[in-house]
């Protein structure tokens, strides 16, 4: 990579029927996460804070956010001073609020799901909301009050009791008065002005003033990270995540129905967010002046955007992957399983039946990746990494835990409690076996 500014700015590319499986299987690998190594650095982070509570915390938050205060955390209600934002942005806040709150109290299951398994054998299952959860909203190179609305929509909407939404403070110990509508947005009952594996583990431990919580969401760096993947694993913190995180990326299928601005304009959206972004395009049957087209635009649309130096880094790192058929291109994919993909194809929304992985897609040329990072209702909190694969990108479900239930009628248990016996006197365990017993002979 060459951090000249005369460089062209531009992908690496493949053809891929031409690439053995060895160099196939290198398109699909992400940049090695140093997790190991990262876990112990954080450690002593977290034990401090664990061990020490506020004032490791406000000694941790002098250092790492150069934030002298006293208290870390704020309670609601919040002063109107500090979330004084300006009229435009406040109404774009509201109308992506409306958006992201309808699409996840769709996905609300109100009803209690009832089945009966066999007569008189009534199973069911209803969902009850995480009582405390703590929302991390990354500070860093961008400030992102959207992420407080992707985490605290669906907390609020789920029905979370407490909603702790920690960020990293500004030098003077504010946060950024966007966060803070945002979070009186979606009811939370705190802010914890603090970042990194210190916040991570003030959330998950909790303080004399920073309230535990049961769950921890949200990106964050690799510390953040870490930190989480740390107090997920200590039965002392009882507390759990939402996934694992990794750099963020996108994945574009093109062919020769795009507009290769279009294309370009979405490909460093996502590579603006850091050096280390994922960008790969994927095209379909373009010719090379095709392709140069829209390499063209790439260098001259990241010319003009403000935050060239990052795109100059991680488009350098990024790919092109050439491909003759919409079907090979999903195939790939499907085995890249990208946090986004974006579909700029003919009859884009017939080809969605084919993607097996992917954290959300955005079907058609109308369809930008910033309409989902914002504001049409879907979240943006995804898998990254080729965890496409297993986990679902936050949702209200993640907010919430499902319970079962049964209510086994005499009737039901005349015919099932011999069932359950056979199988207890098989497995050796005769209290099992015993309790159903002692039923069916009372009736007897
Ligand atoms: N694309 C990011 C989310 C985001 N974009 C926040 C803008 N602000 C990760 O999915
Ligand atoms: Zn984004």
């Amino acid at each position: 990579a060459s951090a000249s500014p005369d460089a062209p700015i531009r992908m690496r590319s493949y053809n891929l029927s031409a690439s053995s499986p060895a160099e196939r299987a290198t398109y699909l690998r992400r940049p090695v996460l140093n997790s190991g190594e990262m876990i112990n650095k954080v450690k002593p982070i977290v034990d401090s804070v664990r061990t020490r509570g506020d004032e490791a915390l406000l000694e941790l938050t002098a250092k790492f956010d150069k934030a002298q205060m006293d208290s870390t955390v704020i309670f609601p209600p919040f002063s109107p001073e500090s979330m004084k934002i300006d009229d435009s942005v406040r109404k774009a806040i509201d109308i992506a609020y409306s958006n992201v709150h309808k699409f996840h109290a769709a996905q609300d299951e109100k009803n209690t799901l009832i089945v009966e398994t066999m007569p008189g054998v009534i199973c069911s299952r209803f969902s009850r909301p995480i009582a405390r959860v703590g929302l991390y909203v990354p500070g860093g190179t961008a400030i992102l009050p959207s992420t407080a609305l992707m985490l605290g929509a669906p907390a609020q909407v789920a029905g979370c009791k407490e909603i702790v939404i920690a960020t990293p403070p500004r030098p003077d110990g504010s946060i950024s008065p966007e966060v803070m509508y945002v979070a009186q947005l979606v009811g939370a009952s705190a802010i914890l002005k603090a970042g990194g594996a210190q916040a991570v583990a003030a959330l998950a431990y909790g303080t004399k003033t920073v309230p535990k919580v049961d769950k921890i969401f949200g990106p964050g760096n690799q510390w953040v990270t870490a930190a989480k993947m740390l107090v997920q694993n200590d039965t002392d913190a009882l507390v759990s995540i939402d996934m694992p995180a990794g750099p963020s990326e996108v994945l574009v299928i093109a062919d020769s129905t795009c507009k290769p601005g279009f294309v370009a304009a979405d490909l460093l959206s996502q590579a603006e967010h850091g050096v280390d972004s994922q960008v790969v395009l994927v095209t379909v049957n373009l010719s090379e002046e095709e392709i140069s087209a829209i390499e063209k635009e790439v260098d001259t649309q990241a010319r003009a955007l403000p935050r060239v130096d990052i795109i100059r880094e991680s488009i350098s790192k990024s790919l092109i992957i050439k491909t003759s058929s919409a079907e090979e291109a999903i195939e790939f994919s499907n085995d890249y399983a990208p946090e986004h993909l974006i579909l700029h194809l003919k009859d884009a929304s017939a080809k969605v039946p084919l993607v097996q992985n992917a954290g959300s897609v955005f079907v058609g040329p109308y369809s930008p990746e910033s309409c989902g990072d914002y504001a049409s209702g879907t979240n943006h909190t995804l898998p990254t990494n080729g965890y496409a694969r297993q986990f679902s990108g936050v949702n209200t479900q993640s907010f919430q835990k499902h319970i079962t239930s049964q209510e086994v009628t005499a009737d039901g248990l005349k015919s099932l409690g011999p069932v359950v016996a056979t199988l207890a006197d098989c497995e050796g365990l005769g209290a099992h076996a015993n309790a159903v017993r002692i039923r069916l002979r009372d009736m007897a």
